[in-house]
């Protein structure tokens, strides 16, 4: 759009939650705060990948540069990053309401081969003062008060849901802010792509095996679906948010538990495809209904357009 090219009314980021915010009465500004020190974190990795740094650096790196920001803003109480074994307690004197579960660096093992990586989070809120307790970040992911990613490729782009709607916002590197420019995005109810690691077909159980072979041999004479599969987990549920379909991390006989880590990979991840109208499935249940008991605990998922999630779900209710 021509006009777009000289818009002078920008959202930024920090300009579209304080709106948000201000619609609670009960609000004191305390989330915006720590959403704005995961910008500051996102950002710094952005300009970390730009630059072309090793893996291993900037995985470490990052995580630090988060860790330092969340504590630094006084409103968190408990981190859990991929990163570190063990949760983190924030010490009394800086402690606040927010646990904040993430990845600073999901998918780094495509970092030396230029593909998007990215970073994820979920948030949830401790409503009184009691002595933390990891019970406090063990909780489904129904409860987080916010989700979102950053996506670290061609440009840099944050999706955040602070639990009505999902809004995309991409960094103009000339300002250094994340400006809105995917405003209240909605997954297609239906999709044409599917996406899972192939690689692991011979150990899916038999729904899951099923539901692929549909969407490439369909009989009921609708096209077949096409396969996209980048192996960074935030650029594939990122186009999925886009263009609608179905992303796939299935048990599967050697990991029966999939891959993917719960609170800080499928919950935020679940969150967002539920806001923007899709859905996301365990192979059980409702895949935020889960309750984690361990912090780097691991689920299989199905999240996505809504039919297509309702299709995988009638074939794995059928199996059962
Ligand atoms: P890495 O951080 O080891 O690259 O793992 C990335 C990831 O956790 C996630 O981003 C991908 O969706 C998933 O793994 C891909 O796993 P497969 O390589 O087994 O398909």
């Amino acid at each position: 759009h021509a006009a777009d090219a000289h818009r002078t009314d920008l959202m930024t980021i920090t300009r579209f939650v304080l709106n948000e915010q201000s619609k609670y009465p009960e609000s004191r500004g305390d989330f915006t705060i720590v959403l704005s020190h995961i910008v500051l974190g996102c950002k710094f990795v952005c300009s970390s990948v730009n630059k072309g740094e090793e893996q291993k650096k900037l995985d470490v790196l990052s995580n630090e540069v988060f860790i330092k920001a969340l504590v630094s803003s006084g409103r968190t109480r408990i981190l859990v990053s991929e990163e570190d074994e063990d949760a983190i307690f924030v010490e009394p004197s800086k402690r606040g309401r927010y646990c904040v579960v993430f990845d600073p660096l999901d998918g780094s093992s495509n970092i030396d081969c230029g593909v998007s990586i990215g970073t994820i989070f979920g948030i949830y809120m401790v409503k009184d003062d009691h002595e933390p307790t990891l019970d406090d970040v063990l909780q489904p992911g129904k409860q987080m008060v916010a989700a979102g990613y950053c996506m670290y490729g061609s440009s840099c782009t944050l999706v955040l849901s602070t639990g009505n709607g999902v809004n995309g916002f991409t960094l103009d590197p000339s300002l250094g802010e994340f400006i809105l420019t995917h405003p209240d995005i909605k997954i297609p109810e239906k999709g044409k792509i599917y996406s899972v690691n192939e690689g692991n077909a011979k150990n899916w159980d038999a729904p899951t095996a099923k539901y692929i072979e549909k969407c490439k041999f369909p009989k009921d004479g609708s096209p077949s679906k096409s396969l996209r599969y980048i192996g960074s987990m935030v650029a594939d549920v990122h186009r999925t948010l886009l263009y609608g379909g179905t992303f796939m991390y299935p048990a599967d006989k050697k990991s029966p538990n999939g891959k993917l880590r719960v609170l800080y990979e499928v919950f935020p991840m679940s969150f967002l495809i539920e806001k923007a109208g899709g859905q996301a499935f365990t192979g059980k249940q409702r895949a935020l209904d889960l309750v984690p008991t361990k912090i780097h605990e691991r689920s299989p998922v199905f999240l996505g357009s809504y039919d297509d999630i309702e299709e995988i779900k009638a074939l794995k209710t059928f199996a059962s």
